[in-house]
């Protein structure tokens, strides 16, 4: 071979490697991200922008939808509306998204909101790094290099510096473990995975099992559509009327021009609503004024009725007996047969032990003449059968079953990943009790790990946007102090952990939720143990302690950095 053919191999074979090691590196680059965000609800779509767009990190989110919205693009069954107002259940990030953005009406159906998210996804450009249709399956934590290295159901594994769970609180369906449910010969839906093309049951008898806020929302819409409706209650819920408005013109222009109020209001409310809770007993006052009050706030609508009237609602029993019996008196005027009526009051639970349901006109779907109630608190559905179902003392014959029997709520969506922490621990070892975690925000053995909303914070006693926001914000901050100090790597102690468990567990004692079966406590998923998995405290108590623990330099928090990168020293 001559000198100059010899060179141009040379050159041909120095292009070939030259162009292999930039393959290599944009693979690299591909699949390697500062953060990966699990879920692009509400909570994913602001964690994106967030880290993105102000922390100038790499990030990918993946969803499992098709779509982006979370619990808004999955919960589209006939009446899924929101039970917060539409004008603070929303960001407050962006104040020209919130000037921009018309809402329609006091409680925005679902997809409103879903519309919302999508033009939040739009406006912020935040799709380019949305990967839809993806689960993600399993995250390992590698100790040796201080990253996540993550799975999905499509065959692709990528490492992430952090880990961001957006996941949701109520994004696990329960699908409850009823004998034969893949014999039935008809129509199978869950509310919470409703088809996005939608049901028709004109004409269908259909079956309606569980009456949390997804089965009361559903009863009138279903109620209107099929020949015959039958509702199967386990538990009675004391159900407020929404009192559903449209926003005149006039309504919009005020709440736009104190929007910087109400945002603020929501940061320092009990529950991220923009109210204060009125400082009144309800043995304060006469029994007569009582009632006008009770009345008033029934006219109202919503959750009002908790906070609005009287302060003692949800601490004094005696307080708390006569709302329930109020509102169980309601149920006695609406409904027409007075056996029906009897087995929707809600009895051996106080009001706001369980989480109140906000309906338009779920009682008076069962004076129709198609609708029909079946208590099975004392006689469950022994199976389903091909061409119904059956209880201990009836067998029934439907066309379609509708179920809205909730969710693994809080912990089901996490644990449903293979979450491998520190020296290979199982997440689902380390909560086999309950769930453990500081502040909500991040677990003992997971390293770089930070759940947004995750058990032990206020979550979903509050008004989740505002929830969101807070911790979102919580966890940028840190992740900028830990760039500022070379840090690559931070964990929850042990302690800290266990004293925070121990603090969410000791409020939890003391409140309402104690007092009934609901999922707040894990009681709705057999052998779920039972804690009180939301923190009890309040937003204002919960602020204060998060925002110190920054302030002391994310006490109760171990930083390091790289194995490779002695010059920064481990904290
Ligand atoms: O679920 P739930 P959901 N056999 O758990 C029954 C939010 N949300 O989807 O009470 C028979 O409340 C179960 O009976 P019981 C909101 O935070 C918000 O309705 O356990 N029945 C119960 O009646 C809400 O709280 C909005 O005895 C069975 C029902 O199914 C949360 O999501 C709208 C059963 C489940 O009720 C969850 O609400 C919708 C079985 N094997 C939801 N298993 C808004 O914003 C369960 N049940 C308006």
């Amino acid at each position: 071979m001559s000198r100059r053919s010899s060179d141009v191999v040379e050159a041909k074979t120095l292009r070939w490697v030259c162009k292999r090691v930039y393959e290599a590196v944009q693979m690299d680059d591909q699949y390697d991200f500062d953060a990966v965000v699990i879920g692009a609800g509400f909570a994913g779509l602001y964690a994106l922008y967030k880290l993105r767009d102000e922390l100038n990190m790499r990030v990918r989110v993946y969803e499992t939808g098709d779509g982006v919205g979370g619990t808004w693009y999955w919960n589209r069954y006939p009446g899924a509306r929101c039970d917060s107002e539409s004008y603070y259940y929303c960001y407050s990030f962006s104040p020209e998204l919130a000037q921009e953005w018309e809402w329609s009406g006091r409680y925005p159906e679902q997809p409103e909101i879903e519309r919302y998210l999508n033009h939040v996804a739009d406006r912020f450009d935040l799709r380019p790094d949305i990967q839809l249709s993806t689960r993600v399956t399993a995250a390992t934590f590698d100790d040796a290099t201080n990253r996540w290295e993550i799975s999905t159901d499509r065959g692709e594994t990528v490492t992430a510096r952090f880990l961001v769970t957006a996941v949701g609180c109520l994004s696990a369906p329960n699908v409850p473990d009823i004998a034969g449910l893949d014999r039935f010969e008809g129509e199978v839906y869950f509310t919470a995975k409703w088809p996005r093309e939608g049901v028709d049951l004109t004409g269908k008898r259909v079956a309606l099992i569980g009456t949390g806020s997804s089965g009361i929302q559903a009863t009138p819409p279903i109620a209107a559509q099929a020949e015959q409706l039958t509702v199967f209650q386990r538990t009675p819920n004391f159900s407020l009327p929404a009192r559903h408005g449209v926003f005149l013109a006039e309504h919009q222009a005020s709440i736009k021009s104190n929007y910087d109020d109400i945002f603020a209001a929501t940061r320092t409310s009990f529950a991220g609503f923009p109210f204060s809770p009125i400082d009144r007993a309800t043995m304060s006052v006469s029994e007569e004024e009582r009632e006008e009050i009770l009345e008033e706030l029934w006219a109202y609508g919503g959750f009002k009725f908790l906070w609005g009237g009287f302060s003692d609602l949800l601490i004094d029993p005696e307080a708390n007996e006569i709302a329930s019996e109020f509102i169980r008196s309601k149920i006695r005027e609406t409904v027409e047969d007075a056996d029906t009526a009897e087995l929707l009051c809600p009895k051996g639970y106080p009001y706001g032990a369980k989480r109140p349901p906000i309906d338009t006109d779920y009682y008076d779907a069962f004076n129709r003449d198609n609708v029909t109630l079946v208590d099975i608190s004392a006689n469950p559905i022994e199976a389903i059968t091909p061409t119904g179902l059956r209880t201990a003392l009836v067998e029934y014959q439907f066309d379609a079953i509708v179920f809205a029997t909730g969710f693994d709520a809080m912990t089901g969506s996490l644990l449903r990943i293979d979450m491998r922490g520190s020296d290979g621990v199982r997440l689902a070892d380390k909560w086999q009790d309950g769930p453990r975690t500081l502040l909500g925000l991040q677990v003992a053995g997971f390293p770089n790990l930070f759940t947004i909303t995750g058990p032990g914070s206020p979550s979903v006693l509050m008004n989740m946007p505002v929830a969101i926001e807070f911790h979102v914000d919580w966890i940028a901050a840190c992740l900028e102090y830990m760039r500022e100090h070379n840090w690559t790597r931070i964990e929850a102690t042990e302690e800290a952990q266990d004293a925070w468990v121990e603090h969410v567990a000791e409020v939890g004692s003391h409140s309402l939720f104690v007092r009934a079966n609901s999922w707040y406590v894990g009681a709705n998923i057999p052998g779920k143990p039972r804690v009180v998995m939301p923190y009890a405290g309040g937003q204002p108590t919960y602020r204060e302690r998060c925002n110190a623990v920054r302030d002391a330099g994310y006490e109760g928090f171990e930083f390091g950095a790289d194995v490779r990168d002695e010059a920064v020293p481990a904290r």
